[in-house]
C-alpha cells in the first residue's frame, strides 16, 4: 500500500554511464559475426554464423572509470547481397570495417564499403579497419603494410585480429569505443553520449507528453 519507496527509484535500470553503438561491416565470410562473439561471449565457432534474428549483443566495459555499455549490430546475412539498409548505419558512433587477410577480395571491397559508409552513415562515425584471420599466417595474402596504408589513406586505425585465437579482439572494440566516448566528450556541437537511458535508438522515444490534462 505505501508509495513511494525513498531509495529504490533512482537508477534502478541505469547499470551503464554511456551506451555506445557500434557496427560491423564488411564481406560475408571475413569473420564478422565470429569477431562479435569472440568479444561478447569470449568464444568462438568453427562453422560459418548464419545471422538470423539476432541483430545485436552487448558488452559493458570500464574505460576511465565510467560504464560503457556497447551495443554491437551485426549484419544478418544482408552483405552477402550488398544490401545492407541505411536504417542499419543511422545512429552508429562507430563501424569497425573488416576484411580477411586471406582473401585479396575482401580487401579490395574495403574501398566499397567505405563509399557505402560516406554515403549512409553520419560524417562524424569514428572508422577502424580490422584484418582478421591473422591466425592463418601461411595463408595470408594481405601483408600488414597494405592494411596499414589504406587506413593511413583514409586516417583510420588497423588491427589485425583473430577471432579463433583471440587476438586483438578487445583491442579493436575498446579502441574505437574510447575514441567515441573521446569525440563525444571533446565535441561540443554533437550531442553527448547517451547517458542512462535505455536506448539511443532514435524511434524510442515516447510522445512528448501524455495527454492526462488537456
Ligand atoms: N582461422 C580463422 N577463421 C575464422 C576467424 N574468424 C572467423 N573465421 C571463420 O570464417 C568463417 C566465417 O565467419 P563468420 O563470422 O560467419 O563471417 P561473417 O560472414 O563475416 O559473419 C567461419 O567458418 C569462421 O569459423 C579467425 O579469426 N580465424
Ligand atoms: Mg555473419
Amino acid at each position: 500500500m505505501s508509495n513511494s519507496g525513498p531509495t529504490t527509484t533512482a537508477n534502478k535500470s541505469a547499470a551503464y554511464d554511456y551506451l555506445i553503438k557500434l557496427l560491423l561491416i564488411g564481406d560475408s565470410g571475413v569473420g564478422k559475426s565470429c569477431l562479435l562473439l569472440r568479444f561478447s561471449e569470449d568464444s568462438f565457432t568453427p562453422s560459418f554464423i548464419t545471422t538470423i534474428g539476432i541483430d545485436f549483443k552487448i558488452r559493458t566495459i570500464e574505460l576511465e572509470g565510467k560504464r560503457i555499455k556497447l551495443q554491437i549490430w551485426d549484419t544478418a546475412g544482408q552483405e552477402r547481397f550488398r544490401t545492407i539498409t541505411t536504417a542499419y548505419y543511422r545512429g552508429a558512433m562507430g563501424i569497425l570495417l573488416v576484411y580477411d587477410v586471406t582473401d585479396e577480395k575482401s580487401f579490395g571491397n574495403i574501398r566499397n564499403w567505405i563509399r557505402n559508409i560516406e554515403q549512409h552513415a553520419t560524417d562524424s562515425v569514428n572508422k577502424m579497419l580490422i584484418g582478421n584471420k591473422c591466425d592463418m599466417a601461411e595463408k595470408k595474402v594481405v601483408d600488414s603494410a597494405r592494411g596499414k596504408s589504406l587506413a593511413d589513406e583514409y586516417g583510420i586505425k588497423f588491427l589485425e585480429t583473430s577471432a579463433k585465437n583471440s587476438i586483438n579482439v578487445d583491442e579493436a572494440f575498446i579502441t574505437l569505443a574510447k575514441d567515441i566516448k573521446k569525440r563525444m566528450i571533446d565535441t561540443p556541437n554533437e550531442p553527448p553520449p547517451t547517458r542512462d537511458t535505455t536506448s539511443i535508438t532514435p524511434n524510442n522515444n515516447k510522445a512528448k507528453s501524455t495527454t492526462c490534462c488537456k
